[in-house]
């Protein structure tokens, strides 16, 4: 070992598993990337992706300037220049249209980025506008809609409790590609195993025997979008046959009767059919969660992103309940997040609640979902002329024009926007529209605390990473340019004094906080700055904070620095009624919005199957529509070919391999076919996140082998009304050889 070899840790930013992982550092490069078997939570596990996070580091491509388009072409900017250009461009904007001129839309990665996180909220208040779309509402929303109504905040999430859970059922997701989602659980392989070698079970339930179908103990088929089906007969029978049995919870619910009362009808002899599963396996696993003391059922994107994505979110909880499985050890349990947990703030027991629709988009009056409206509403309020149209876009950390449905009109209307400018670590299909790209440093360079994944994680844990590398000279993070934009925005010039600015909203938040004894909290907090500051303040004045000095033993930043693996907080433990923030301090089993969206459930339970529907999946090797440059991830077979049945394929003339031409309506793209039994038949899968043969990127390894764009052949029109979710899966579809 020379002087210069170290060995530094991160959490991987690239996926919801949040792994601990250990780097080899050379004369200041990294060299070898490994887990950290210390970790506290992931204990060694990584992935393929984890190596991409040094070719992202190396990736030519990847951009360390801001660009700034002059007479259509991108030219590298000065920091300074990029800022002035925004200032120049966007106040005129806000002058002319008023806060609603503005939009904003977040993609994936902001989850994932501490910086991201706690500063985009401040550039959120600085615009004012009501115009705010994110990657959520292709993916989570329905849950968040559906948690919200029944506990009382948007991210009180139950997870199942592996480690000790017997029988697992699973709904549209597929862990052992994706590692978890809504359910921060790394080596789920590990953990399935370990669950079934103690004797337990796991049944998948998807239209595709996915690969977490392989490791399963069961799999079935259902038919795409028909998951509420399955689940409302599963609901009614579990009332039906008399196996109800919330135990301590039954004192923590309202609406039993109501909730009978509304699932009467679905006895699943009448669903069987509609949803593609037989009675007697409805009813099989109906009983068996039931009579399974340590059980619970798990359902993710696939229960999510399909015309009835929130009542199948709801029904999911609902089972773990009725089944007495909900906050049970061996159950779905509530993650304790040591910071920035809405369910952990404020008085326990009870609080506001949620409320959604307190605006409507312009267009369409798709209805506002914790602060939100639907990105698929994006285009139409930028393309549409009239009062409160979006005239500038801020776009951070994301890829809308390849991961929303209709990508194309996407694209045309970006290019009528007056101004866009765009967070963004690579000139691509999406940023290529902006005017201003601002690049952040790569993930080596900045400093990370999983905000969002502690509060889904299956043990609780608390770890920090420090920056891996030092910036390059003269890039600010991420912060700072959202805290610069909002200078602008709020016309205080692009040169304002950011730090000032900063520490003036924290002094007025710990005023409100802390009343008289803000100064002293302010100083004790000295000399953090930006994200560390607000972590360390979350954290201390969290459920295991030392509550600056009343607690000696607990936790705060320092402590957390101290442990580069991590500190572990132990498994989840019961969380009822204290994580409750409803108005009536009760779990609301029948939130009358989600009664009501029962007419159209009984109103499509005679719909005809298509010929042929599409759904989604994901691959290991690749994330959403942005790893797809990373010569590590890229290499290997042709990943972006649609998987059709045998019998499909027969029926179609399609042959594996061959070229084939999907249809919806006008829109069509040219897919690869791949002839495979795993799908179930009548249903086609394709990946998102491809299509990397639009003009004006910088992409050289994604346009080597570009793929085609799942979302150019979906509908922007298709949303589960309730959440506004994109209907992304069960889409009818044609298919024919080309
Ligand atoms: N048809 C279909 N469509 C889908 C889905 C599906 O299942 N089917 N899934 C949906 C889901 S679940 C999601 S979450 C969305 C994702 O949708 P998006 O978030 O829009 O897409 P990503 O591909 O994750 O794009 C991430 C963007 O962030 C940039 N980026 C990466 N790291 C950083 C960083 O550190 N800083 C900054 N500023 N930028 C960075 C990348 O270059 C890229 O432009 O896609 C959705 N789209
Ligand atoms: N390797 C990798 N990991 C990822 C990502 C990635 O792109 N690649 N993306 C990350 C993101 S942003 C997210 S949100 C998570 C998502 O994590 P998961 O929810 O596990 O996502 P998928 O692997 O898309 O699994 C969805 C499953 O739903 C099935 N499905 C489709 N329609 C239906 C339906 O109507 N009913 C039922 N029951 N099933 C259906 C699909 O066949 C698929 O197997 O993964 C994250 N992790
Ligand atoms: S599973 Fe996710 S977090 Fe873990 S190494 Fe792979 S990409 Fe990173
Ligand atoms: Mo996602």
């Amino acid at each position: 070992m020379t002087s210069s070899t170290a060995v530094a840790h991160r959490i991987c930013p690239f996926c919801e598993a949040s792994c601990g992982l250990e780097l080899d550092l050379e004369e200041g490069r990294v060299v070898r990337i490994r887990g950290d078997r210390n970790d506290v939570f992931s204990k060694g596990f990584l992935c393929p992706k984890a190596i991409g996070l040094k070719d992202l580091h190396d990736d030519p491509d990847r951009l360390r300037l801001p660009l700034i388009k002059r007479d259509g072409k991108f030219v590298e900017a000065s920091w300074m220049e990029a800022y002035a250009e925004i200032e120049r461009r966007l106040p005129p904007i806000i002058a002319a249209g008023g806060p609603d001129a503005v939009a904003t839309v977040l993609g994936n990665p902001v989850s994932h980025k501490m910086s991201l996180m706690l500063y985009f909220p401040r550039l959120a208040r600085a615009l004012g506008t009501r115009n705010m779309f994110s990657a959520s509402s292709v993916d989570q929303v329905p849950k968040m809609l559906s948690v919200g109504l029944m506990f009382g905040s948007w991210l009180s999430v139950p997870v199942p409790d592996i480690e000790r859970c017997d029988f697992l059922l699973i709904l549209g997701a597929n862990p052992m590609v994706s590692n978890g989602s809504l359910w921060t659980v790394p080596d789920f392989r590990g953990k399935a195993k370990a669950l079934r070698a103690r004797g337990g079970r796991m049944v998948v339930v998807d239209p595709r025997r996915t690969e977490t179908a392989e490791v399963a103990d069961a799999h079935h088929f259902i038919r795409p979008g028909a998951d509420v089906f399955f689940l409302l007969g599963m609901v009614q029978a579990l009332f039906e046959e008399g196996l109800v049995r919330p135990g301590r919870l039954a004192a923590h619910c309202n609406g039993f009767e109501e909730l009978a009362a509304a699932v009467r009808d679905y006895v699943p002899e009448r669903v069987a059919a509609r949803c593609g599963i037989d009675a007697a396996t409805i009813r099989g696993l109906a009983r068996t969660l039931a009579a399974t003391p340590r059980a619970a059922i798990y359902g993710r994107i696939g229960t999510c992103t399909q015309q009835f994505g929130t009542l199948c979110s709801w029904l999911i909880d609902v089972i773990n309940v009725l089944t007495g499985h909900l906050d049970e050890e061996g159950g779905a349990m509530f993650p304790k997040a040591a910071a920035f947990a809405a369910n952990t703030r404020g008085k326990p027991g009870a609080g506001r609640g949620v409320v959604s629709g307190r605006h409507r988009s312009r267009v369409s009056g798709a209805v506002e979902v914790a602060g939100e409206l639907p990105i698929t509403c994006l285009a139409e309020e930028i393309d549409t002329p009239g009062p409160g149209q979006v005239k500038a876009l801020i776009a951070i950390a994301g890829n809308p024009v390849l991961s929303s449905p209709n990508g194309p009109r996407l694209a045309a209307a970006l290019d009528g926007l007056e101004f866009m400018v765009s967070l963004d670590i690579y000139l691509n299909e999406t940023s290529r529209h902006a005017d201003v790209i601002l690049p952040g440093p790569s993930p080596l360079e900045d400093a990370h605390y999983d905000v969002s994944f502690t509060q889904f994680s299956h043990r609780n844990h608390a770890r920090y990473s420090p920056p891996v590398l030092p910036r390059q000279p003269g890039q600010p993070d991420e912060w700072e340019s959202l805290l610069r934009i909002a200078a602008i925005a709020q016309g205080q010039g692009a040169s304002t004094d950011i730090e000032a600015l900063d520490a003036a909203a924290l002094e007025q938040e710990l005023d409100k906080l802390f009343g008289p004894a803000a100064a002293q909290v302010m100083a004790a907090l000295a000399p953090q700055r930006g994200p560390e500051r607000l972590l360390d303040l979350a954290l201390r004045t969290g459920p295991y904070g030392d509550g600056f000095g009343r607690m000696p033993a607990g936790l705060t930043l320092d402590k957390i620095r101290q442990a580069p693996s991590g500190i572990d907080l132990g498994p989840m433990t019961q969380r009822i009624p204290e994580a409750l923030r409803t108005p009536s301090g009760k779990i609301e089993l029948a939130p009358p919005m989600l009664l009501d969206d029962l007419a159209r459930v009984a109103a499509d339970l005679a719909a005809p199957a298509p010929d042929l529907v599409i759904v989604g999946r994901r691959q290991l090797r690749s994330n959403n529509s942005w790893m797809h440059n990373l010569p590590a991830l890229a290499k290997g077979a042709y990943r972006c070919t649609a998987l059709v049945h045998p019998v499909d394929a027969a029926r179609l003339g399609l042959f594996d391999g061959g070229m084939a031409q999907l249809r919806n309506g006008e829109r069509r793209i040219d897919v690869q076919v791949e002839v495979s039994d795993e799908m179930m038949p009548g249903v086609v899968s394709l990946p998102h996140g491809w299509g990397h043969d639009l003009a004006g990127t910088r992409l050289g390894v994604a346009a080597g082998r570009p793929g085609v764009n799942l979302n150019a052949l979906l509908d922007e029109n298709l949303r589960d009304p309730l959440s506004g979710n994109a209907v992304l899966s069960g889409v009818a579809v044609e298919m024919a050889p080309l």
